[in-house]
């Protein structure tokens, strides 16, 4: 029992991305005393719109989470959405909750959003520890103390350590820490992927469908057909499908993008880490010993686990680091609204399409999608960096406030001026033209600059190099494009400026 127990009981809210029979809070509890809250909150489907796919997904993994603490002997008071008397939000259930019972104390495992924090603070909910991550605040504040920049490698390499994963002794197994150069094939040929494994909807799933078709018609994305798991069990088959079949080329294809082909050899587990139905540390030991037992090669293994004990640990520090400020930051200035495009994904960009309509079909894009084509394009189109984080935290099914924005205002829009990546991640049509096949059906043509058929990708790249240069050019890794700019000529630097002023004013106008 922790300190705040009282001997009437407490309510424990459980959250719906806190789906883990070991959250702190359960562990904390007194199943004699003690009741479990659950509460289907419309607003938080709501607060931003999202994807009714996702929202689906966390409705159906919550009732069968509730059915699981039963199962284990605690009381359960669950509100579903439609129960005439639910508030509609959390703090308000809460409140429910303890009249309910004529209880006086409420404990939750801190929520992973700021905006549920202070709310939570300031109902007096007494708040535990998150221990389901592998980097806790404390140890993520003494790592970066006193540093001047904040770089995921010596962070993951400490993770390496302190975990043991992919170590012989204290050197890394194969003999580097990071094989992400060998990361980097294009899909030539066209790929066949394995897709992940897909679950047919039970009476709980059938339900909820049936009831976000009916509270939330409007949002983005489309509800079925819906195939995700909603329990711990089917997550960890859809982990074990994974292995067997997608990583043994996740390392070679990690940054390949193919036209409709949504997953690739992705794990599209993210959901599931998310919400809890998977542990974090438990996958990656999987992916050890599949390499161990020589069924993956290590540039795979090594590849995935960076993904989830780097880069997911690290984005979760830098978030509760530097919020609450964090979240209005706009190094670059940026006030262009999100085109509409984002919300139905009809634009002759073929790329665009392709990420955009299978976010809207799977609410899934792989990372980079993410990062090279929608996060790429709103950088270069000078989109307001909320605005972008609004639709990212919105769209996609492992969307979460503590991961999705370090994503997409520190790594994709370079809002945070620095924090997250040393230069950004802008990209002209040729990366995208590399590593994928969208080009070759496209209207626009990869290969010039301007012109009625030139890719906007690339007189964008431009005007936003040239746009910035003051604050980018002063950066070594930036420095040498610049040298490539140079070398236009200056009638050729106005045309593709004023081809990129044409396109973006007519993007607002669309
Ligand atoms: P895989 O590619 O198979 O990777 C395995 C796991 O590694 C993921 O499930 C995830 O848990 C972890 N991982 C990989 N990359 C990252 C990363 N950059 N940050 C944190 N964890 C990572 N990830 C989210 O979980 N939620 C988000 O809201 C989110 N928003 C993003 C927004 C932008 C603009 C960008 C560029 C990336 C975002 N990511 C987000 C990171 C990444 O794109 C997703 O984690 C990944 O695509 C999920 O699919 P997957 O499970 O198939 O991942
Ligand atoms: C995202 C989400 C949605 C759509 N619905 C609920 C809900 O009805 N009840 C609930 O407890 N949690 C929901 N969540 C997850 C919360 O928004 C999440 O806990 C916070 O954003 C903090 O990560
Ligand atoms: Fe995208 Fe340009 Fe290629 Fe078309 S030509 S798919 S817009 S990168």
């Amino acid at each position: 029992m922790d300190s705040t127990a009282s001997a009437g009981g407490r309510i424990l809210l459980v959250l719906g991305d806190q789906l883990s029979e070991r959250l702190s809070v359960l562990a904390s509890g007194d199943q004699s005393c003690d009741r479990v809250l659950m509460v289907e909150a419309r607003e938080e489907g709501t607060y931003v719109p999202h994807h009714r796919k996702k929202i689906a997904f966390i409705l159906s993994a919550m009732r069968h989470f509730r059915d699981r603490l039963r199962a284990a002997g605690w009381q359960v008071d669950y509100v579903s959405l439609d129960d005439p008397e639910n508030t509609g939000t959390i703090i308000g259930e809460i409140g429910r909750a303890l009249a309910r019972h004529g209880l006086r104390q409420a404990a939750a495992t801190r929520p992973g959003e700021w905006r549920l924090l202070s709310a939570l603070q300031a109902a007096n909910v007494s708040l535990l520890e998150d221990d389901r991550f592998l980097c806790s605040h404390a140890t993520f504040d003494r790592w970066a103390e006193g540093r001047k920049q904040l770089r995921m490698e010596y962070f993951y390499r400490d993770m390496r350590r302190s975990t043991g994963l992919l170590m012989d002794d204290e050197v890394p197994a194969g003999g580097k820490w990071n094989f992400d150069h060998d990361n980097r094939k294009p899909p030539r040929g066209g790929l066949q992927t394995p897709a992940p494994t897909r679950f047919q909807p039970d009476q709980i799933t059938t339900d909820v469908l049936a009831l976000v078709d009916a509270w939330f018609p409007d949002h983005f994305g489309d509800l079925t057909p819906f195939w995700f798991a909603v329990t711990a069990a089917d997550a960890e088959q859809s982990v074990a499908d994974f292995i067997a079949q997608r990583l043994p080329q996740f390392g070679d294809y990690q940054d390949a993008m193919q036209r409709d082909t949504p997953f690739m050899f992705h794990a599209v587990i993210g959901l599931y880490l998310n919400v809890g139905l998977l542990d974090p540390l438990q996958v990656c030991r999987q992916v050890e010993r599949a390499y161990a037992d020589g069924k993956v090669a290590i540039n795979a293994a090594e590849g995935f686990i960076r993904q989830v004990i780097g880069w997911r640990e690290f984005v979760r520090g830098i978030y509760w680091r530097f919020m609450p400020e964090y979240i209005d930051r706009n190094a670059l200035d940026h006030h262009r609204p999100l085109p509409d495009f984002y919300w139905h994904g009809k634009t002759d960009m073929a790329c665009l399409a392709d990420c955009i309509g299978q976010t809207k079909r799977e609410a899934y894009a792989h990372h980079i999608q993410r990062l090279m084509v929608t996060g790429n394009f709103a950088m270069l189109a000078a989109v307001e960096p909320r605005q972008v984080h609004a639709w990212y935290l919105a769209v996609y099914a492992d969307a979460y406030e503590w991961v999705e924005a370090p994503n997409t205002l520190g790594m994709s829009q370079f809002a945070d001026g620095g924090v997250l990546a040393s230069k950004p991640y802008a990209a002209s049509g040729n990366y995208i033209n590399r590593m994928s096949n969208y080009c070759r059906d496209c209207r626009y043509n990869v290969k010039q600059r301007t012109g009625p058929e030139a890719c906007p990708f690339n007189f964008l790249y431009w005007d936003f190099l040239a746009r910035h240069r003051d604050r980018l050019a002063v950066n070594p890794r930036v420095a040498q494009i610049y040298r490539s700019w140079d070398r236009f000529e200056a009638d050729h630097q106005v045309e593709i400026r004023a081809q990129a002023a044409q396109f973006l004013d007519d993007l607002g106008n669309a």
